[in-house]
């Protein structure tokens, strides 16, 4: 198929293009970046979500809750288009955690207006992979309206995750346990939304109160001092840039649905807030630097990779190793090798 074609396809909703240009994005291949230039211009219109938060909190069952609240709004606004990307985080081949999503998104199966693709997390640091950012914009180029981007909160992906989204959501459980102490720590900080899911579980009165009153220090106390690196920052320099934002706390119970309609609202009026403050613009264009940031980095790595004379390398390697030459004087002398 040609690439004019393939667009088109694409653009039309034929889903088997798109399951074959996701597999050829996250193969790095030189037709899915093909495609996702052509798609580009089309890209900055969906509303991306991120639910995050740690294992079994039920993020799988809410998430396929809320595209069903896209798909048949309770309140009298049009119904929206749903992709929903669930981010692995174990080895691509182990597939138990895939699978369970799948079993518990089935009934969207049949909904034309929903796209599910689990992905593994490859990024070399257990963050999420490039591809991530690349199939979710695929994804808002080819119509979908709302994207939610499912990922286990652990480090990384939580930071990444608040580049990614608009609008990011964590889910606690009272079964937690010490999670709780966890979330309060750090995660809060990432917040748009906190849900309490699994509401009735017993102890949901005890965990309401304690991240009523951490979400209520985040309110005051926007300075980190845990020691966590700049990541950390990273992530509170966005919660920073959302003044007049509290991130409110909603109980759920995914597994009936009670408190889905409270959350949907909550994204929207989310949206409304990211609207009115231009912050939403804003978050596009801060993706989209370091989008260009990490490909520039890439090529250029890639570019030395393939000139680099690796007798030369190995060398100058040879005579770090050896303590003769630092790394910092190595590098230097390797990039300024001729071509
Ligand atoms: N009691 C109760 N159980 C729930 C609720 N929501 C989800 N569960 C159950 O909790 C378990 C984990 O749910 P998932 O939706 O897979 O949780 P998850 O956070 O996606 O899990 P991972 O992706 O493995 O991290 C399942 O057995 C769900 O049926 C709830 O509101 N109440
Ligand atoms: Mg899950």
């Amino acid at each position: 198929m040609t690439l004019k074609n393939n667009t088109e396809a694409l653009r039309s909703g034929d889903r088997i293009a798109l399951a074959k240009t996701i597999s050829q994005i996250e193969d790095q291949t030189e037709e899915g970046r093909q495609v996702l230039s052509a798609l580009f211009p089309y890209t900055g219109q969906a509303h991306m979500i991120g639910i995050t938060g740690s294992p079994g909190t039920g993020k799988s069952t809410l998430t396929a809750r809320l595209a069903r609240e896209f798909r048949n709004p309770s309140v009298d606004i049009q119904p929206q288009r749903v992709g929903i990307l669930a981010v692995d985080p174990t080895s691509p081949f182990s597939g138990g955690a895939v699978l369970g999503d799948r079993v518990r998104m089935r009934d969207l199966a049949g909904d034309e207006g929903v796209y599910i693709r689990s992905m593994a997390s490859r990024g070399a640091l257990g963050g999420l992979s490039a591809a991530t950012d690349s199939v979710a914009a695929l994804l808002d180029a080819v119509g979908y309206d709302v994207i939610l981007i499912e990922t286990v909160g652990a480090g990384q992906d939580d930071v990444e995750i608040v580049r990614l989204a608009h609008t990011t959501i964590v889910v606690a459980a009272p079964d937690q346990g010490d999670d709780i102490q966890a979330i309060k720590a750090g995660i809060l900080e990432i917040a748009d939304i906190l849900v309490l899911n699994k509401a009735d579980l017993p102890g949901v009165d005890r965990a309401e109160r304690a991240l009523c009153s951490a979400l209520e220090l985040a309110g005051t106390h926007r300075t980190f001092n845990d020691g966590s690196g700049h990541h950390r920052e990273q992530a509170i320099e966005l919660h920073d840039s959302r003044p007049g934002w509290r991130p409110p706390l909603i109980k759920t119970i995914a597994l009936s649905g009670e408190g889905t309609v409270e959350l949907h609202q909550s994204i929207a009026a989310h949206r409304q807030y990211l609207v009115d403050g231009k912050l939403w613009d804003a978050k596009n264009a801060a993706r989209l630097t370091s989008m260009l940031e990490k490909q520039l980095r890439e090529h250029l790595y890639q570019n030395w990779q393939n000139r680099v004379d690796q007798k030369a390398y190995k060398r100058a390697l040879k005579s770090v190793l050896s303590y003769r030459v630092s790394p910092y004087q190595a590098a230097i002398d390797l990039l300024k090798q001729p071509e």
